[in-house]
């Protein structure tokens, strides 16, 4: 026998017997023609023994990213591009618009006086605000105004669209499913045939109505989204304040609130988990790996995220990922706030998550 080591396409490796495989290639040829292929040559990068992710460990500096945005603003108006949005590439994953195999992420800029046309998917998105004020999204006939910090939801199939009425430039992280989406073959899209939707409740109405730890009598929910579309900011700074008073700090993530949807107290998005943490100052984690491919955008404070033996420095409007089951230790050298995202709730809810917290 003559056995080698090979690397497989998915880059797995394998034992193979070279004169025993030279002598199945004919029959390999003829099966390929009636489109049959042999599982045993890839079955072993078909189910792994653990997660594999084809993404890579990446950061991106905000004073690195934003020259980009402000150059895109000189070279296409919102109205051109429709959303001016500069994608989040993962550097194992380039050219398919993933931060990680299932998420998308991107930073959309918008100018005093745009408008970024009303339009309505399947796929889910969520808006975390970077940078400015007084521009507005309106989601399902409602219109919230966004400030850093917030955290901004675009329920599956209702249109949406965006202003600035602001002096100054607005940035915001979009974070989408449309990978989980496209995975299934699941995609409708429509314009709204008309720049901005018609809007038929007060701004503010969804927070009053669902927000408040109330829910009105007889409330029936418009869809598996959280309805309270705004999250401020104010409100989810205070939450982790007061609890950091309260109790301890989870050994690997600090002080970690999940964003929940009020009628359910599941995720707030039926695909994507959202969080927000506090990470002391001097606070110093112990490891944790999850199945949940991450992104983490800083709001506040500076400190070190080590990722397998990948070291980054995160400053306020850093943005890193974590891939699936990468170890990850943090260490705050100011009180940090983190938002983060993951695909966590969709693993959840198909009986695939794992997470270990520690050395093992
Ligand atoms: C989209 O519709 C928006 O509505 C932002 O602001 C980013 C990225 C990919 C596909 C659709 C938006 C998007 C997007």
């Amino acid at each position: 026998m003559n056995m080698d080591v090979a690397t497989t396409d998915e880059g797995f490796v394998e034992t193979v017997d070279r004169e025993a495989e030279a002598a199945r290639s004919p029959f390999y040829g003829r099966a390929q023609a009636l489109n049959l292929a042999p599982l045993w040559r890839v079955l072993g990068g078909l189910v792994t023994e653990e997660p594999k992710s084809p993404a890579v460990p990446a950061h991106w500096a905000y004073a690195d990213v934003r020259p980009y945005l402000m150059e895109a603003c000189d070279i296409i108006s919102t109205e051109e591009a429709e959303r001016r949005v500069l994608v989040f590439e993962n550097p194992g994953l380039p050219g398919q618009s993933r931060i990680t195999p299932s998420l998308f992420a991107g930073y959309q800029i918008i100018l005093p006086g745009e408008v970024a046309p009303a339009h309505r998917h399947i796929a889910s998105a969520l808006r975390f605000i970077i940078e400015g004020k007084d521009a507005y999204t309106a989601v399902a006939g409602e219109k919230t105004m966004m400030e850093p910090g917030d955290f901004v939801i675009t329920p599956s199939w209702t249109w949406h669209d965006h202003g600035n009425e602001s002096d100054g430039p607005m940035v915001w992280l979009d974070g989408l499913d449309m990978h989980i989406v496209n995975l299934l073959s699941a995609s409708f899209r429509e314009g709204y045939g008309g720049k901005v939707q018609e809007l038929h409740r007060p701004e503010g109405a969804a927070l009053a109505e669902t927000g408040c730890n109330m829910l009105p009598e007889g409330y029936v929910p418009p869809s598996q989204s959280s309805p309270i579309f705004n999250y401020p900011y104010r409100r989810t700074r205070d939450a982790l304040d007061q609890v950091s008073r309260t109790r301890n700090p989870d050994p690997c993530h600090g002080h970690k609130m999940n964003y929940i949807n009020p009628v359910t107290g599941g995720p707030a998005m039926p695909t994507i988990t959202t969080a927000m943490q506090l990470l002391p100052k001097g606070f110093s984690s112990q490891p944790y790996r999850s199945t949940a491919g991450t992104i983490f955008s800083v709001v506040e404070g500076r400190g070190r995220v080590r990722i397998g033996d990948v070291k980054f420095d995160f400053a306020p409007q850093s943005l890193f990922v974590v891939p699936s089951w990468w170890p990850m230790t943090f260490e705050a050298a100011e009180d940090a706030i983190l938002f983060s995202y993951s695909d966590r709730v969709v693993q959840e809810k198909l009986d695939f998550f794992r997470e270990r917290r520690g050395n093992d």
